[in-house]
């Protein structure tokens, strides 16, 4: 495997919800807009498919575009990771789960994965952090939302633009990928703060030139 703060340095999450604005199917949506990120040098992509707008409730559609997805990824040479489901990882031969603090047991997805790709955890506090710091199954840390973001329902509190030097101060040396309201303005601030790579929804999938947007990210 690729060192892994290379591979998350511009990672690009998204699923159908995301560019359901684009206007086309959700599969042409995804798959263009993969492309586009993929030729301007993004160095990772989740699959995150999920919600409203998505296609969740069709799971046989869902998995062949998650195999587009994965094609394409290997074709430039890019990780490709699923989101939340382990079966669905195993089953494409993904290169990378990442999973929450709610999915699936961080102890079952290690054994269920048997160190057949790599693994991502979303942090949102200080023992969590601490709690899986020296765990070597897990890859890296997903921290965040940094900030308030409209992409994500769901999300825990905003932990801030410093908490990333907090857990540097306090000894978490593992691979962290920041996320939540990333965009052009504030990316290079947060790899300052410590942050080894970005991940972005709304930035790329509602980029005006994505390639603009790609150099300022990276
Ligand atoms: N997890 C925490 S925030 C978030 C996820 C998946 C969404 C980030 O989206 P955006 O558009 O980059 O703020
Ligand atoms: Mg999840």
């Amino acid at each position: 495997m690729k060192n892994i703060n290379s591979v998350i340095n511009l990672y690009f999450i998204a699923g159908t919800q995301d560019v359901a604005h684009l206007g086309g199917t959700p599969e042409e949506n995804l798959l263009n807009k993969l492309e586009q990120a993929l030729r301007h040098g993004i160095s990772c992509f989740q699959f995150r498919d999920k919600g409203e707008n998505s296609l969740q409730h069709q799971p046989a559609r869902q998995q062949q575009l998650a195999e587009r997805c994965r094609n394409l990824c290997r074709q430039y040479q890019v990780p490709f990771v699923i989101n939340d489901n382990v079966d669905l990882a195993l089953m494409i031969q993904a290169d990378g789960i990442h999973v929450g603090q709610s999915d699936e047991e961080i102890n079952q997805v290690i054994a269920k994965t048997e160190g057949k790709m790599f693994i991502g955890l979303s942090i949102n506090n200080l023992m969590q952090a601490k709690q899986f710091q020296s765990n070597q199954a897990i890859d890296y840390f997903g921290i965040g939302p940094i900030f308030p973001t409209a992409t994500k329902q769901d999300h825990q509190p905003p932990v801030g633009i410093d908490f990333i030097t907090e857990l540097r101060h306090q000894g978490i040396t593992k691979p962290c990928v920041v996320i939540g309201g990333i965009n052009e303005s504030n990316a290079k601030l947060l790899r300052a703060k410590g942050a080894d790579g970005i991940a972005v929804v709304s930035s790329l999938t509602r980029a005006s030139n994505l390639a603009e947007t790609i150099k300022k990210l990276l």
